[in-house]
């Protein structure tokens, strides 16, 4: 198949899940185009079946705010015509799914047919799509998709109580390459004296550091455990909470124990240095970080939000609490990283979550499956 792909390429879990899907497409053999204002930041440009085209956004002194969906809608049209696109999958419902209904629509005045499907990811629907500014529009695209998807069961739920949307929502959970996101094996405690010479226990968040994401609670829980135990912190991305963070890492008098590690491109090599992740989020419609955490055996202490109990079994496979609850995040840390075994058991049996349900090999041909059903070849 042809499959067009339009994300936001920057720092953001649903851009992740759309190129990962790009990656693994092309690897059985798909012909993928990523039609996006800037290469997806996971992309290297040289991967074989892949090919990039940036949408280019003029801005007249006339346009205070420069049409993008336009220039979106445009170029997707373009790539459609000139590389014989079968379908687009859009990631992230605003404004994606109204610049591919407009795609759908220039091509269908030359008699050329351009299902695209939308999956949505989570903010789409659950802040931004909520925002009366947006939500008719918003509901308009989902409605008129040739097909939708939802990254897990909270998310359909949500989206049909919230938009009072009738149609048929298929949910195909996001998913880990289990054989990049995986164990260190015996390069592990070399890679682990790099952040922790003296055999400190390392914790480690990932995230875009928005508001929604409470990186601000990671450093409190952080603080009650370097209390008690010898142990580092690495905190990677980047966002508007950064500054907040670093405030009450030296406000605690605990910075050179925190490290801030910026936006990395390979976050496989880093996750599997962890003893755990922290994942304290207001919401998360499914939690794809400690997803790849635990592909990499490091569980994950997150909050019981969303659609993070489809993927954590609290107590199994992680650990759940309330939002906000800091304290009893650090007591089941510090439970954890006092008891080796136990968080073992844990690590080991998260891993086997991911390769047993959330795995690129068994999600990726879900995609493919519906692709198809869009297409009317099933
Ligand atoms: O959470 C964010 O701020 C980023 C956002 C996105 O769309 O880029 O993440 C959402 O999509 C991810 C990938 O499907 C999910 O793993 C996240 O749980 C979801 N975030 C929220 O629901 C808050």
């Amino acid at each position: 198949m042809k499959i067009g792909i339009t994300c936001y390429p920057t720092y953001g879990g649903s851009g992740v899940v759309a190129t990962e899907l790009g990656i693994e497409l092309a690897a059985i053999g798909h012909d993928v185009h990523f039609i996006t204002y800037s290469q997806p930041f996971r992309l290297t440009g040289r991967e074989r079946g892949i090919s990039y085209h940036e949408v280019p956004v003029s801005n007249y002194p006339l346009f205070e705010y420069p049409p993008y969906d336009l220039a979106l809608a445009t170029r997707m049209s373009e790539v459609a015509e000139y590389y014989e696109l079968d379908l687009l999958h859009v990631h992230y419902a605003i404004p994606h799914s109204v610049s591919a209904l407009l795609a759908r629509q220039m091509l269908a005045a030359r008699n050329r047919r351009l299902p695209f499907v939308t999956t949505l990811h989570g903010t789409d629907i659950t802040l931004v799509g909520l925002d009366r500014s947006y939500l008719p529009i918003t509901r308009f695209g989902i409605e008129e998709s040739d097909g939708v998807t939802a990254i897990s069961n909270y998310l359909r739920e949500k989206t049909i109580e919230a938009f009072g949307i009738k149609r048929d929502i298929e949910v195909i959970p996001n998913f880990v390459n289990c054989d990049v996101y995986a164990p260190l094996g015996e390069r592990r405690e070399a890679a682990r004296k790099v952040f922790a010479p003296n055999g400190e226990k390392i914790l480690l968040h990932l995230s875009n550091f928005r508001p929604v994401k409470r990186v601000v609670d990671a450093v409190e829980v952080f603080s009650r455990i370097v209390e008690r135990m010898p142990a580092q912190l690495l905190l990677v991305g980047d966002g508007p909470d950064r500054s907040a963070a670093e405030w009450l890492a030296h406000s605690k008098g605990i910075q050179k124990f925190v490290h801030f590690l910026g936006k990395q491109e390979s976050v496989n090599e880093l996750l599997p240095v962890a003893d755990l992740i922290l994942m304290p989020s207001e919401l998360e419609s499914f939690g794809l970080a400690a997803l790849e955490a635990m592909a990499c055996e490091v569980p994950a202490i997150a909050t019981a939000v969303g659609g993070v109990p489809e993927l954590i079994d609290d107590g199994k496979t992680g650990r759940l609490f309330p939002v906000g609850d800091v304290e009893s995040m650090a007591e089941a840390a510090i439970h954890l990283l006092s008891h080796p075994e136990e968080l073992r058991e844990m690590g080991l049996a998260a891993r086997r979550t991911a390769q047993d349900r959330f795995c690129a090999s068994q999600i990726i041909p879900k995609y493919v499956e519906y692709y198809e059903k869009v297409l009317g070849v099933l």
